[in-house]
């Protein structure tokens, strides 16, 4: 596709943190009554709030070290992000993050360390981490080569394919709504099947699938779910909770967000007619429960490349921690990126 605009990489990087701050209210919730969504979104808009008052968590915590560390480096630098990662655990080791993740962040603080992959392979007796905290972080990569970057820069803490394979998929959702392709929603979900088919068409994914028990390609069998709840005229929360899931795990939260994402391309019933797409996949994401922050900033990316930084209120912005942030480092890495298109 053609290059990405401004708007909307602006867009998918701080409608991330949104996600983030936002959806951190309801992280673990069961159930999430829509009535409870629309409480705290319409809370957002209270003039006497504002100024961060939502804090982000380790998913915005480690996407800001990604971007910091593409626009320090000019490009990928798997030794600079390693310590940027671990440098902001030790300082704010309180941002929510995964309880086996912390292990590899602690010895990435090592200064012996001569191989930057190993503590993650070490995770789980060595099978490696299939959470989403390599896919919660991808959106920065999605500029340029979605799939490469994204999963050199997942396996840093997650070695497991169905950990690492969960960010190339994020990555390539982010970049694919960057290119203006959620238009045609179909085709969409139709190319990244195809992508899958090959990212997954490999030993180590063969195997860690067979491992887990999941289908032989298990990210592609998710993405025909999400196809097959596409095409419903009516679809329940529990419906897509029980195909497609909504919990810590890579493969049961990617492919739920890029639901999210296309489930709200229309207007909703039980959503205020006021709102835009952007903000009914957030709302949308909120109401499914379970991992609600990464969903949504998951969701937020792919949803805010699609509709662009226009699309975001202001006021929302203004309540999360960070976003702010993120749209003055979007325009400086979409400037880098333009100048060096290679990414590094
Ligand atoms: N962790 C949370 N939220 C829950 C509690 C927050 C905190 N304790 C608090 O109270 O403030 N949120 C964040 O974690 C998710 C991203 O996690 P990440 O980075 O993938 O971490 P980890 O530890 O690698 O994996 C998460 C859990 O998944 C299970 N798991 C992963 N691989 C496994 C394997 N091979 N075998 C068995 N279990 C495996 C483990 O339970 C891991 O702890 C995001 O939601 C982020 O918001
Ligand atoms: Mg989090
Ligand atoms: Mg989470």
């Amino acid at each position: 596709g053609g290059p990405a605009s401004l708007s909307r990489f602006r867009g998918a990087l701080v409608a991330g943190v949104l996600g983030d701050c936002i959806g951190g209210e309801f992280e673990g919730a069961e159930e999430v009554p829509m009535e409870s969504v629309l409480q705290h979104l319409s809370g957002l808009d209270d003039e006497t709030k504002g100024n961060g008052v939502l804090e982000y968590s380790d998913d915005t915590a480690m996407t800001r070290c990604v971007v910091q560390s593409l626009l320090t480096r000019a490009g990928f630098d798997e030794q600079d992000l390693a310590r940027r990662f671990a440098k902001e655990y030790s300082t704010s080791p309180g941002r929510g993050y995964g309880n086996g993740v912390i292990q590899v962040l602690k010895k990435l603080s090592s200064f012996q360390l001569s191989d930057v992959y190993q503590p993650a392979r070490d995770q789980f007796n060595g099978r490696g981490s299939f959470g989403n905290g390599g896919a919660m972080r991808t959106a920065p990569f999605a500029l340029t080569f979605p799939d490469r970057f994204a999963r050199l820069g997942a396996m840093l803490t997650h070695s497991c394919s169905l950990g690492y394979n969960g960010a190339i998929l994020q990555a390539l959702a982010v970049h694919f709504s960057l290119q203006g392709a959620l238009d045609l929603p179909l085709q969409f979900i139709n190319d990244l099947i195809a992508e899958m088919e090959e990212v997954e068409d490999n030993k180590e994914a063969r195997n860690d699938a067979r491992i887990l028990k999941e289908a032989e390609k298990p990210f592609c069998e998710r993405l025909h779910r999400v196809r097959d709840l596409m095409n419903r005229s009516k679809v329940s929360i529990e419906e897509v909770i029980s195909e497609l899931g909504n919990g810590i795990a890579a493969l049961h939260s990617v492919p739920t967000a890029i639901f999210c994402v296309l489930h709200c391309l229309q207007p909703l019933e039980g959503l205020p007619e006021s709102y835009g797409g952007l903000e009914r996949t957030i709302a949308y994401s909120l109401a499914l429960g379970g991992d609600t922050d990464t969903i949504a900033c998951m969701a937020g990316a792919i949803a805010g490349a699609h509709y662009g930084i226009e699309a975001i209120p202001q006021s929302w912005i203004r309540c999360c921690e960070g976003a702010e942030d993120a749209d003055v480092n979007a325009e400086r890495l979409h400037k880098l990126y333009h100048q060096f298109p290679q990414g590094g």
